[in-house]
């Protein structure tokens, strides 16, 4: 049995991204080819990073989804070359998870928590992996029309909360999982940065606390231009700072060293 999650991704932890994708908004063609992927990661990991997020599918705001035989020609090649290394599968379908599991993967990371491939929590559960649970309002193609919530603190709390049991019922060990909010799947700038802003009410439901804010295009937005794709390092790693100050454990990152070395100072200062 794995230890519990936050044993092996204590806070804080960083978690590389690597997008075997031709599309990811920020490092979309990047690392299409096997051999780019593997060096990136590997810098990732050599730069402090306690694992690597390999995704074959881009889910940022439009994407179009992949299918099985595609996504797994995208990942697979990358999985056998890591073999070894610590790495996670961002995926919500259960043929690439297993897959991935089978070639070492020790977390999935799915973007619909259970809510896409009905078999996807078997895969889970029956080889004990580590999970990742995010919260989305509506689905990557539509998600930015027109995000709607009365409080979305507390409506993406509930919405983890009721997953998080759906997945332990599904036969999953609870000290298995963490829990996301899912920064800019559904969401306002403005529902975003209040996200980060009342952290502590999603750490409150017991589960470790993984954010990804990094590069997400609220962080241009706020540099005033409406149209932003992107954000900057800096901006990413001051956003991750104070989310770490409010009680996030693991931080799902593109610009892993610089991620690692503020973070280490914001643990010193915090540490007193
Ligand atoms: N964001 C993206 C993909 N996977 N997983 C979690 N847990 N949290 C996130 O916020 C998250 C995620 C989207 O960003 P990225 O991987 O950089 O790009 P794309 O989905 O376009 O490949």
């Amino acid at each position: 049995m794995n230890a519990p999650l936050e044993q092996r991704f204590p806070r804080s932890s960083v978690m590389g991204v690597v997008n075997v994708t031709p599309d990811s908004f920020s490092d979309g063609g990047l690392n299409l080819s096997p051999a780019d992927a593997v060096a990136s990661a590997r810098r990732m990991l050599a730069e402090g990073a306690a694992i690597v997020d390999i995704g074959g599918e881009s889910t940022r705001p439009g994407a179009e989804a992949v299918s099985l035989d595609e996504e797994l020609r995208r990942v697979v090649p990358v999985l056998e070359a890591l073999q070894g290394v610590a790495v996670s599968i961002d995926t919500a379908k259960s043929g690439v998870a297993a897959r991935a599991l089978d070639l070492g993967a020790e977390l999935v990371n799915d973007v619909t928590a259970l809510r896409g491939d009905p078999d996807l929590a078997g895969v889970v559960a029956d080889r004990d992996a580590f999970l990742c649970l995010m919260h989305m309002q509506g689905e990557p193609r539509t998600m930015q029309h027109a995000p709607r919530y009365g409080d979305v603190v507390a409506e993406v709390a509930r919405f983890l909360d009721e997953r998080l049991t759906f997945a332990v019922a599904q036969g999953i060990r609870e000290e298995a999982i963490c829990l996301d909010p899912g920064i800019g799947f559904g969401k306002t700038v403005e529902h975003n940065f209040e996200l980060l802003r009342r952290l502590d009410e999603l750490t409150a439901i017991g589960r470790p606390i993984l954010v990804r804010i990094s590069r997400k295009s609220s962080l241009g937005k706020i540099m005033g231009d409406p149209d932003a794709k992107t954000g900057t390092t800096a901006a990413s790693v001051g956003a991750a700072v104070l989310a770490y100050e409010r009680g996030a454990s693991i931080f799902r990152v593109h610009d892993v060293r610089e991620h690692v070395e503020a973070l280490a100072a914001a643990g010193a200062v915090i540490a007193g």
